[in-house]
């Protein structure tokens, strides 16, 4: 029996699994030593952790708040950690990754390929005139290659940018020009449901000079993955499998210090330039190992671990590349989307590899929950010890089955607060300790700290519930040191809120029940998540009024029961377009954001108005189109400059369905 408590008012908690708990790596005394001494208790954290060429005698340097150093008198590599350490450990027979390619081709990578891929990848990228300090795009698909390029990147002590492969050529081009990147990596094309889709021409388009500036760009390094025809710039494009035969196999890692940038990924803000997160080495690493460790109850020998994200987003980055090869995990990567060929095909994927421990993201599950549990139940998934949710709040039904179906009501499932900003995860039940109440994410993680306020920066009182703003009171090793060449927007988007205090603001409202446990409640500012990303209404906006038929627009985030939030797009038309049809019209703009910016970013409906409600100072009120697009009665319309307009709006709505 795990049921602890089943009245009505009090939730069903489920406590550790006895044997996880008798063997889990991490046990309550975690959270006494990092109460006892925080920074002590880090310190060790990363000595113990990585394998530093000079070991830092400093922990944490906040005299320059918001600007943390963390271990600044260690140096080390980031590659060197996560791969030559393990091999020589005698570890390089081990699997690294277990590749499923969408199309059905697998490939095994041990720590021993690994080893060799990166040193031939460093020093090609160094022939091509990649420099220490220098930045590099990478835009792949979910490919092994893009491991490799990671690590490469960070053996020299390149920076890398990966931009998700599903973005346009102007996500493209605005991130590479923002970072100033001399090199991109990519690749022919990658497998997306069943079909090849070409990346190269997108690389190509957003390379060409703009408002008569010359890219930064110098290489272009191009995988071959689909074997589709590309076009070629000479001089500036190679093949990255010709790079790789001519280069030498061995290269010394680049021993930098523990400040020194490893990567920016650019994540969307509440205005629409997305904004370059900035992670440096030391401290990122080690709350990259850390937290995979204790929360997926990592043992390296045994464990056959799968992150379902894409390296694209920052989950990719910490829990498919950074946390589990630290760890020397076996990871398994797959290439495609879950519904190709079949939608059964991850559990294939799970019963083929013995997979026991899981990660994905709340959207995923809800699909999976959408297309029934018979696609999972010819399958056996007995190997399943810890499952893990990320990206969006998991509503307790999802949370259920997910344990119930996939995890066979046994398994833990940890709901992992975290963000590119944070690096690393921040809350988190631990699997052999915490008992866990599903739809919560419950406490922070040892040596973490966090608050829930309410305007005036007041914590909510212990004992009682309340809601308020969701804030992270110390500093932490995997924190974002800024935003890249923006230091005016970092203080101000997290450090403004709560200056007084000195507290980060995550933009997230939450909740503090009377156990003290934590749930979230969703962003604060105008950004929505979709399945799981981040997407700004201002980029949606931009997106849409770039379209010629329309004159104006206004983007709202409605809640979704699969993807968590779902676009709802609100536009008027220029005269010019007036008489076209609007379904078609729907269908063109909807094409038109996801050429822009994403086909996630695709609004789920496009409905045509003749006005929006804004304030007398011009500021749409994004509120009550909410009100709108969720079917609810509209709220307080008193600081709307033309009060008539929310009926018409809803006049629209109604006869649209
Ligand atoms: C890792 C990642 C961050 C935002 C964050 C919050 C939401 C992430 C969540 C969650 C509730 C969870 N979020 N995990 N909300 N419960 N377990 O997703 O990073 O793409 O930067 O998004 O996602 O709103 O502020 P990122």
């Amino acid at each position: 029996m795990t049921q602890t408590a089943t009245d009505s008012q009090q939730p069903r908690t489920y406590p550790p699994p006895a044997e996880l708990a008798a063997g889990a790596v991490a046990t309550a005394a975690l959270y006494e030593e990092a109460a006892a001494d925080r920074l002590a208790f880090w310190g060790r954290q990363a000595s113990e952790l990585l394998t530093w060429d000079v070991q830092p005698t400093q922990v944490l340097d906040w005299s320059d708040a918001p600007f943390a150093k963390w271990f600044a008198d260690g140096e080390l590599n980031a590659a060197a950690n996560c791969v030559d350490r393990h091999v020589a450990a005698g570890n390089g027979d081990r699997v690294a990754l277990h590749w499923v390619g969408e199309p059905g081709d697998t490939l095994t990578v041990t720590y021993a390929d690994l080893h060799e891929q990166v040193q031939r990848a460093a020093n090609a990228l160094s022939d091509l005139g990649v420099r220490t300090g220098d930045r590099v795009a990478i835009y792949l698909p979910m490919v092994p290659e893009a491991v490799v390029a990671m690590l490469a990147c960070a053996r020299l002590g390149a920076p890398h940018s990966v931009v998700f492969s599903g973005f346009s050529a102007q996500a493209l081009r605005d991130r590479v020009d923002d970072a100033q990147a001399v090199a991109v990596i990519t690749a022919d094309g990658g497998y997306r449901r069943g079909e090849p889709a070409p990346l190269k021409p997108a690389v190509d388009a957003a390379l060409e000079p703009r408002d008569g500036a010359e890219s930064t760009v110098r290489a272009v390094l191009v995988v071959r993955r689909t074997g589709g025809e590309v076009a070629w710039t000479e001089g500036r494009d190679h093949w990255w499998h010709e790079a790789l035969e001519s280069s030498s196999p061995v290269h010394e890692p680049v021993s930098v210090g523990a400040e020194h940038p490893l990567f920016v990924l650019y994540t969307s803000g509440s205005t629409g330039k997305p904004k370059g997160i900035l992670h440096t080495t030391g401290g990122y690493l080690t709350q990259a190992a850390y937290t995979h460790r204790n929360v997926f109850d990592l043992h390296p020998e045994t464990d056959v671990y799968w992150c379902g994200a894409d390296i694209g987003w920052v989950t990719g980055h910490t829990y498919i590349v950074y946390g589990p090869l630290l760890n020397g995990t076996t990871s398994v990567m797959y290439e495609g989307t879950p519904n190709t060929p079949t939608q059964d095909r991850w559990w294939q994927v799970v019963e083929t590899y013995g997979v026991t421990k899981l990660y994905t993201a709340p959207t995923t599950i809800r699909t999976f929950m959408k297309w029934g549990e018979e696609l999972v139940s010819g399958h056996d998934l007995s190997t399943l010890q810890v499952l893990g949710s990320v990206g969006e709040p998991i509503n307790p039904e999802a949370w259920t089955w997910y344990r119930r179906v996939i995890g066979g009501d046994r398994t833990p499932v940890v709901d992992t607060w975290w963000q590119t900003e944070t690096g690393g995860i921040m809350i988190s039940a631990l699997p052999g300790v915490t008992s866990l109440k599903p739809g919560s994410a419950q406490v922070p993680l040892p040596g973490i700290s966090v608050e829930v306020v309410d305007d005036e920066g007041r914590v909510l009182p212990a004992g009682h519930e309340g809601a308020g703003y969701l804030v992270l009171t110390e500093p932490w090793p995997g924190m974002l040191r800024g935003i890249w060449g923006d230091d005016e927007r970092f203080r101000d988007t997290y450090w403004s809120r709560f200056a007084k205090e000195g507290w980060y603001f995550a933009g997230d409202g939450a909740r503090r029940d009377a156990d003290g446990d934590v749930w979230l409640l969703g962003r604060v500012d105008d950004v929505m998540n979709v399945s799981g990303h981040r997407i700004s209404t201002t980029e949606v906006e931009s997106a849409l009024v770039s379209h010629p038929s329309v004159a104006e627009a206004a983007v709202v985030g409605a809640s979704d029961p699969t993807t968590g939030q779902g676009i709802v797009a609100f536009v008027i038309l220029r005269e010019s377009a007036h008489d076209t049809d609007p379904a078609a019209v729907g269908k063109e703009l909807r094409d038109h954001v996801a050429k822009e910016i994403s086909p996630i970013a695709k609004p789920r409906q496009v409905l045509v108005v003749s006005e929006l409600p804004k304030t007398r100072s011009g500021k749409i009120m994004r509120r009550l189109l909410r009100d709108v697009a969720e079917d609810r009665q509209v709220g307080d319309v008193t600081t709307l400059a033309d009060s008539s307009v929310m009926a018409s709006i809803q006049a629209g709505m109604q006869s649209g369905k």
